[in-house]
């Protein structure tokens, strides 16, 4: 029987969204006892658990046929695997911070010093297309302590409130790359294992897409129909229900998560009453 092997982070900040993006798409795993693989109950796929570290070079050998990760990730260890899809999740930069007192002057800031980082590939690639040379440290973990203790001049490191950075006297000077979650895949699956990466990927739209979408109820009068109808476009067209109130009508439609705030002052202006906002479970486009 055929089976796609997906290989997710066993233990981070990526294993809980991983393991809960499938299970909003359906798909069931039983709770076996062995630790490193389960199978799902409806749908035949098998989560492999993995560092993060190991999921490109696994997915490259077909160990497992797709991975979730963090495009960090994938473009430092640079594997000959196929990018997939973007998942919305884990959001981060890789960025160049420095000790807060300094000047950054640009790259150029880091001419014949030294940086620290666990992510040399994706830092000397930087350091080369702005010609600089520089000394690379590379070390595994906590890199954000390396100015501090006179190990490196600078860092490269991830960074997502700033938070840590600031505590150790840093600030971030510049981003070299934006990061989220992502589905790589191995680049020669069987026609079988394409056909259920391809309904496994149908099912991760339709979940992001109910993410990224609200579904919106709002009372008007029929007068102001035309102006909500061009702020409110919807998946094709608002539905127009008429209310039991003679002159008055209720629009239902789509907005995007993120013009929210901006289209609920627009329609308010409009004429629009009684505004329901509802979030959506699926939304198959
Ligand atoms: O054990 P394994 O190798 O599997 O896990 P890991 O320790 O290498 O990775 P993990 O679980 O820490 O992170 C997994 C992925 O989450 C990363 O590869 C990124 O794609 C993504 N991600 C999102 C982050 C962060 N946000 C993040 N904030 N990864 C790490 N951090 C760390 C960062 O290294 C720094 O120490 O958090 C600190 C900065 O956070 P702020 O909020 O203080 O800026
Ligand atoms: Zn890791």
């Amino acid at each position: 029987m055929n089976v796609l092997k997906i290989a997710i982070q066993k233990n981070g900040r990526l294993s809980e969204n991983s393991k809960k993006l499938l299970e909003e798409c359906g798909i069931k795993f039983s709770n076996g006892i062995s630790v490193l693989k389960t199978t799902a109950q409806n749908f035949p796929v098998e989560l492999l658990f993995l560092r993060d570290d190991d999921i490109p070079q696994y997915v490259e050998q077909q160990v497992a046929d797709i991975g979730i990760l963090g495009e960090n990730v994938v473009f430092e260890k640079n594997k000959d695997v196929n990018i997939i899809e973007q998942l919305g999740f884990a959001g981060c930069r890789l960025s160049i911070a420095i000790p807060k007192e300094e000047t950054y002057t640009g790259p150029g800031y880091l001419m014949n010093k030294k940086v620290a980082t666990s992510y040399p590939k994706i830092l000397s690639d930087f350091l080369k297309k702005n010609n600089i040379t520089a000394e690379i440290e590379e070390i595994s973990g906590s890199v954000e302590i390396a100015p501090g203790i006179g190990l490196a001049d600078a860092v490269c490191d991830i960074v997502s409130s700033g938070s840590t950075l600031l505590t150790n006297g840093l600030k971030e000077v510049e981003t070299i790359l934006k990061s989220q979650a992502i589905i790589i895949g191995n680049k020669n699956l069987s026609k079988a294992k394409q056909d259920i990466l391809a309904s496994l990927l149908f099912r991760i739209r339709a979940v992001k897409n109910a993410k990224e979408n609200k579904y919106i109820l709002l009372n008007a009068p029929e007068s102001a129909v035309e102006k909500i109808c061009a702020i409110l476009p919807g998946m094709k067209s608002p539905t127009i229900v008429p209310l039991v109130e003679k002159g008055w009508c209720s629009l239902h439609s789509v907005v995007k998560e993120d013009e929210f705030w901006e289209r609920i002052n627009q329609l308010r202006e409009a004429g629009a009453e009684g505004i329901l906002v509802i979030p959506i479970e699926k939304m198959i486009l």
